[in-house]
């Protein structure tokens, strides 16, 4: 089927996240239409997909590669009854979501990268960046932004990303994935583990998430601006934080920066 307004409101009709569905051609970030719409009220389950991003974000200010006709760039609305504190597992519990999914196309291969990345043996198929609108001691809205890279080739990287990023069609072989089978499949699997999130807290979803990044006893060494943070990962905590042996003693959380693996 093809990827088509019609047919995504079509599929998605009546579904807890997709209905009401804004599909645009071309649109700068679907994060930032998103966020838009929600300050408009938008309701929870909201959904921002494009065929193209002229302004994709990564994190940081970071930029996200978005050409069109190829990939999925995605913006769900959620609106949790949730202290602001417990919301850095909303981009584990969809970390988690889409690494299931694409563990169905790809057995065995995916990763998470903490704390965001999707990789396929070891490579950048995707990524999350969610943002968050709070008022008081609750969350306002928080719009949670997913790109998977699924039909685009080696050739259509720049030079930079082509040997650390793929697409769900390089890795899984075969013909060209449907992008709305995917984004249909996406959105349950998000919808799924959100309701496990939020009945059963961050126990519902640790050891998911520790199996997709194989990161404790490893040594990590994690930078975020200024500060930057070395020691043993020893797991997550309640409100989705790593928790860091450090190597000068105590124990350290941290929820966000770029993180490198000292001892594989
Ligand atoms: C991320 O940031 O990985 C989060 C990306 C989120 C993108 C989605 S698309 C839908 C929604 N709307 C938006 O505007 N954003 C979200 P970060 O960890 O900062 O990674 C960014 C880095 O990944 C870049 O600096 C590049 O090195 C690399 N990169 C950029 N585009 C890529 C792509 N298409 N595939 C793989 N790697 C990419």
């Amino acid at each position: 089927m093809d990827f088509t307004e019609q047919n995504l409101v079509a599929a998605l009709s009546q579904k807890k996240i997709g209905d009401p569905l804004h599909f645009y051609k071309v649109t700068d970030s679907t994060n930032d239409q998103a966020h838009r719409l929600a300050e408009e009220g938008a309701p929870e389950g909201t959904v921002v997909i494009a065929d193209s991003q002229t302004c994709g974000k990564g994190r940081m200010d970071r930029k996200w590669l978005s050409p069109a006709g190829l990939n999925i760039y995605s913006s769900i609305i959620l609106k949790p009854d949730l202290d602001p504190a417990f919301s850095a597992p909303l981009t584990i519990m969809a970390g988690v979501a889409a690494a299931e999914l694409l563990s169905s196309y790809c057995p065995r291969s995916v990763q998470i990268k903490w704390p965001n990345d999707l990789l396929i043996n070891d490579k950048k198929v995707g990524g999350i960046l969610t943002e968050m609108k709070t008022s008081g001691d609750k969350i306002k809205f928080v719009i949670l932004g997913i790109g998977l890279n699924i039909n685009m080739s080696r050739n259509d990287f720049p030079l930079l990303l082509r040997n650390i990023a793929t697409s769900l069609r390089d890795e899984a072989g075969g013909d060209y994935f449907s992008r709305l089978e995917v984004a249909v499949r996406l959105y349950d699997k998000i919808w799924e583990y959100y309701q496990l999130y939020l009945n059963g807290g961050m126990a519902v979803i640790r050891d998911q998430w520790l199996g997709y990044m194989k990161i404790v006893g490893k040594k990590i060494l994690v930078t975020f601006g200024e500060e930057k943070c070395q020691g043993t990962v020893t797991g997550v905590d309640a409100t989705g934080a790593l928790t860091i042996m450090a190597d000068h003693g105590g124990e350290r959380r941290v929820f966000a920066g770029d993180a490198i693996i000292l001892n594989g």
